[in-house]
């Protein structure tokens, strides 16, 4: 935090004086004298994990993965059964959280290894702008370049991540101790300045410890396989891999609560717990089914949420900078956003339905990886309602996953498909005589419209578009989803294709070499390199 912003702090909590700003808790000012208690503005604590899909944790009835960290979250405030993400791929979904925008709102910010708009507006500078101190650890806004477009201040405030854990950690887990980063932030902050923080933890991302799952005592019938994998036991293996990558998170969100406990925060702290979107598996991550963009969701927020509440309303990621915000006391509509305040869901005392308007979320895909040729994306816009999920694909022509001709810039080919495990066994030429229509449905080709009914086919397998009794539902799914793509004017529905132009800024491995602003000198070099660290 530098001085100006420390003043600019000062200045807002001093205007503000008394004003009634829906904090929770009263509390002295922290000055001397006989002043009332000024009432503050709460905390906001905002967890987000790295490819984490619903329901893997124990709040949602899932025994296999132990969360008790979401579990406390969820049992002492409210639970969410229908949360999205904005898009299933690591920057363009952090770029929703932090503008209120879908992706096709967001510019070169809406694609993996992107750059921000100079003119993107986001809740964290406006937070900042208003006297909070605003921090992060671990994965902020990444992978991409946050500066090459021309905004030049850090879209999540100041980085701490000097903490390491102290003892070694398992393969593809993160050095860094969030809990301990966290606690550095909030010594540094300026006293009684309300904060935010984003703790960006890795995990589960790849690369994952292989054979930790089983090496842990977890049991290969643990394990729940989707309709759309081989039940075998490699890919088993692989699903109790992930889960422990979920527990290591959830662990370090334990210590995280613990030190805000201790701080004496804890109470005038709202706290989020999510995920930025689907298990880095086939057909799940960088995909609109569920497995990619349905999100675990937990918000403790002490004398304003209710505790022990399950909210089955349809909520979007990009409503959380309208939350933000209003819980800030400040105007909710950052410009150009679509997404709308959770408030009035978090402080009603109903569970079920809140809000009946709430029915449906959007979710879109541009692009991840670079794997295909001349930059081409696999732009999909799908429309989820309580019982269908409607998907459009724009270009059905090319392979959703980039398909087996071309080395994408993670060095492999399907790039759109992180290497793992269950990739290498999809991939094995015996696999696609003896699983055929799991590897049609992981790595074929699509329509160009899919449509499916969720409650008897919650793995969305069996695309309706051609069954007479769905032909009502799906021609008002179409009309819709058409409606509010229009509404919101996004170029794809428009035929235009900006996206495939946008410089992917990746710096590192031969994935470099796909990179425009670099020098062709530089690119060549990048070629002769091997794979990144998967971001
Ligand atoms: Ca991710």
């Amino acid at each position: 935090m530098t001085e100006a912003q420390t003043r600019r702090g000062f200045l807002y909590r001093a205007a503000v004086g008394t004003a009634t700003l829906g904090a929770a808790a009263l509390t002295n000012s922290g000055c001397s004298g006989n002043k009332p208690p000024t009432p503050r503005r709460p905390n906001i604590l905002f967890i987000l994990a790295d490819d984490w899909s619903f329901p893997h944790a124990g709040a949602y009835g899932d025994a296999a993965v132990k969360t008790p960290a979401f579990d406390r979250i969820a049992r002492e405030g409210a639970l969410f059964t229908h949360s999205f993400c904005a898009s299933p791929s690591c920057t363009p979904s952090r770029t929703s959280i932090l503008s209120g925008r879908p992706i096709y709102k967001a510019g070169e910010a809406g694609v993996l290894y992107g750059t921000f708009p100079k003119d993107l507006s986001l809740f964290t500078h406006a937070l900042e702008d208003s006297g909070y101190c605003v921090g992060h650890t671990a994965k902020g806004w990444l992978p991409g370049n946050p500066t090459a477009g021309g905004m030049t201040r850090p879209p999540i405030g100041k980085p701490f991540q000097d903490r390491k854990h102290q003892e070694p950690v398992r393969v593809g887990i993160d050095e860094r101790d969030y809990a301990a980063n966290f606690n550095d932030f909030l010594a540094a902050r300026p006293q009684n300045a309300p904060f935010f923080f984003w703790l960006g933890s890795t995990e589960p991302h790849r690369i994952y410890a292989k054979g930790a799952g089983i090496a842990n005592g977890k049991k290969l019938t643990d394990a729940k396989v989707p309709a759309y994998w081989p039940d075998v036991e490699e890919i088993r293996s692989d699903i109790l891999d992930y889960y422990m990558e979920i527990e290591w998170f959830d662990q370090q969100v334990a210590r995280t609560l613990d030190i805000l406990e201790r701080s004496g925060e804890l109470e005038n702290t709202l706290v989020v717990m999510t995920s930025d979107n689907g298990l880095p598996f086939p057909r799940a991550k960088v995909n609109l089914y569920d497995a990619g963009v349905r999100m675990p969701l937990a918000i403790r927020w002490p004398g304003r949420v209710a505790p022990g509440r399950t909210v089955h309303d349809f909520v979007s990621h990009t409503d959380f900078a309208a939350t933000f915000l209003e819980a800030a006391g400040l105007p909710t509509q950052l410009p150009g956003s679509t997404g709308q305040s959770l408030l009035p869901i978090l402080t009603s005392a109903k569970s079920g339905t809140v809000e009946a308007h709430r029915d449906f979320v959007v979710t879109a895909l541009e692009r991840h990886t670079i794997c295909r040729p001349d930059g081409g994306t696999y732009p999909m816009r799908a429309l989820r309602t309580r019982d269908y999920l409607y998907i459009r694909n724009f270009e059905p022509e090319r392979w959703p996953t980039g398909g087996p001709d071309f080395v994408s810039s993670n060095k492999t080919f399907h790039g759109d498909v992180d290497a793992c495990p269950t990739k290498d066994f999809f991939l094995e030429p015996a696999t696609k005589e003896t699983h055929t229509r799991e590897y049609e449905l992981c790595f074929g080709k699509r329509p160009a419209e899919e449509f499916y009914h969720v409650p008897s086919d919650p793995d969305q397998v069996r695309n309706l578009v051609h069954a007479d009794t769905a032909a009502a539902e799906l021609s008002r799914h179409r009309d819709r989803l058409e409606a509010i793509l229009k509404g919101d004017g996004d170029p794809r529905i428009e035929g235009k294709d900006p996206w495939k132009d946008y410089i992917y800024y990746q710096t590192t491995g031969y994935g470099a070499s796909f990179n425009l602003s670099l020098s062709e000198e530089e690119r060549n070099q990048a070629a002769g390199r091997g794979s990144h660290k998967p971001e």
